[in-house]
């Protein structure tokens, strides 16, 4: 396929969003960060609650037409935090580089870093890399991969 054609997911993984008990500020956050490193692709957005088989389904359906998937929420270790383990469920390959690369400079803002799970890897041409749920450490961490996921891109496709 073309590349082209192609757009960046944001999912939005929240009870709380879906019931519509909170707003979510994450992803129209992480939505205009990314929109600004690739202003020429279109970045879409959904919500699903923390349950493993919507957020699988909703990786899988979207692998093909997406360059890459940023997830926000369910990084943690709540018994319904479970992003991590559908992002693993779905990728072939892990990038636990990328996920470092995040860790160590959320170290520098937090210790309370060590309390995300998050997981990266690729599953066939798409990117899917997992972002802790608030909108602070949503910031944070896309800053700090920002400059090289454009290369990242470039070498999967
Ligand atoms: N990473 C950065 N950079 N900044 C933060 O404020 N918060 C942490 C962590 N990672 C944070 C961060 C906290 S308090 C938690 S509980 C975990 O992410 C998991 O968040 P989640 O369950 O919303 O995904
Ligand atoms: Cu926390």
């Amino acid at each position: 396929e073309n590349i082209k054609n192609k757009q960046i997911l944001v999912l939005t993984v929240s009870d709380s969003c879906h019931q519509k008990k909170s707003e979510d500020k994450s992803g129209p956050l992480l939505e205009s960060l990314i929109s600004k490193t690739f202003p020429n692709i279109p970045v879409k957005k959904d919500l699903v609650p923390d349950e493993i088989i919507e957020i699988t389904e909703t990786l899988i359906q979207n692998c093909q037409k997406s360059l890459a998937i940023f997830t926000t929420g369910g990084t943690g270790f709540a018994p319904r935090d479970v992003t991590p383990e559908a992002t693993k469920a779905v990728i072939q390959r892990e990038c636990p580089q990328l996920a470092l690369a995040m860790a160590l400079e959320s170290f520098k803002k937090t210790p309370f870093a060590a309390l995300s799970r998050a997981v990266c890897g690729i599953r066939n041409q798409t990117l899917i890399v997992n972002f802790p749920g608030s909108a602070k450490a949503v910031k944070e961490c896309y800053e700090s991969i920002e400059g090289i996921l454009p290369h990242a891109l470039q070498l999967i496709n």
